[in-house]
């Protein structure tokens, strides 16, 4: 076994042996004809899950929210969101690129949006001003450090936009994490949104795979733009086939990847030079910021590779750290180890 302690992101996992054994054993068709038995059971498992009248399996987190934005949109509408929110962000402007929106993006200390802050970022209804049509939220947080939006926050976000005929879709890349961190039921999350993503190769350990849910109709305009983005896929209940492996073998577990986060945010906050704020991330993502008078977070990243342990730097004094399937308890206290040293 490799002894690189992978922190960079939860999507670094590798299948697992069940993993790839159910994969290998997926009944399959041609999907793009509507003919693979294990994409309808796994599109129609998720949107029960989330209490949605239907999912579409989709290649990625990136290309759902971007399917999402393009169904609720029209061209020079204006879709707010958290200021790092990864539709905007992360997507290389394809919400400009594929929708032509514009975004209103609005910095928060913890990544998650106030109904007050999302009121007054609403443009009045004037012609002057692009339309405000969507609100995003992103549950858990990225770049808020895994924060929740809880769902009675979210309800206070529906009651928001309900009053100012906005829709609501959530980014729930990593909403599993909540829905486990909470102990709350999925669509206690999402029973207030319009749609949501969801992401199988975050936490879950998929090679591959997000699905997008919503009411039928939101779903049968978002299978054709997935049509027209290419992401129709043939034979791909092989990756379906993981998606519902990881349903049932590796949601429940998420918990141990929290309660790893906490103890490496913890071990963290002892060393000299390193300020973490373990309360502030509750569930599989950490920062970390250098204190002044150590080595800038790229060339800290570096001594950190060296010792085997990878972490990507998110600023000059500020690195993100996660845990997933492939960080056991050992791996922990090499990272610790290695923060150590990388710091002597
Ligand atoms: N996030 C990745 C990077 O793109 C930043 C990571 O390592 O965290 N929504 C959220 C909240 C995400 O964090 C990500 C991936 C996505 C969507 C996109 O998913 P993919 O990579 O499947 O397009």
């Amino acid at each position: 076994m490799s002894t690189v302690v992978d922190l960079r992101s939860d999507t670094v996992t590798k299948p697992t042996a069940g993993m790839r054994k159910a994969m290998a054993e997926a009944e399959v068709g041609d999907d793009v004809y509507g003919e693979d038995p294990t994409v309808r059971r796994l599109e129609e498992r998720v949107a029960a899950q989330l209490g949605k009248e239907a999912a579409l399996f989709v290649p990625s987190g990136s290309m759902a929210n971007m399917i999402a934005v393009r169904v609720h949109t029209e061209a020079s509408d204006e879709v707010i969101l958290e200021a790092m929110g990864h539709s905007y962000a992360y997507e290389a402007g394809g919400m400009a690129g594929i929708s032509g929106v514009q975004a209103r993006p609005l910095p928060t200390p913890d990544g998650l949006l106030s109904p007050e802050q999302v009121e007054a970022a609403i443009n009045p209804k004037n012609a002057h001003f692009a339309r405000t049509r969507l609100v995003i939220v992103e549950n858990t947080s990225n770049r808020g450090g895994g924060t929740i939006y809880t769902p009675e926050h979210i309800e206070r976000m529906k009651q928001l936009t309900e009053r100012h005929e906005l829709a609501l879709h959530m980014d729930g890349a990593r909403l599993w994490n909540a829905h486990v961190a909470l102990s709350r039921p999925l669509d206690d999350f999402t029973q207030h949104v319009a749609s949501v993503s969801v992401c199988l190769s975050k936490g879950l350990g998929c090679p591959v795979g997000s699905l997008l849910a919503g009411t039928r109709a939101f779903i049968e305009r978002a299978h054709r733009f997935r049509k027209m983005l290419g992401g129709g896929m043939r034979q791909v209940g092989i990756l379906a086939a993981a998606g519902l492996y990881a349903l049932d073998h590796h949601l429940a577990r998420l918990e141990e990847d929290h309660a790893r986060l906490a103890r490496l945010t913890g071990g963290l906050a002892q060393i000299p030079g390193l300020s973490v704020q373990p309360e502030r991330h509750p569930t599989n993502i950490g920062f970390v910021e250098l204190a002044p008078g150590s080595p800038d977070a790229k060339s800290f990243v570096e001594r950190l590779r060296a010792l085997g342990v990878l972490a990507n730097a998110t600023g000059t004094r500020s690195l993100r750290v996660l845990t997933h399937l492939d960080v056991d308890d050992a791996s922990i206290e090499r990272a610790l180890d290695g923060f150590r040293r990388a710091l002597a």
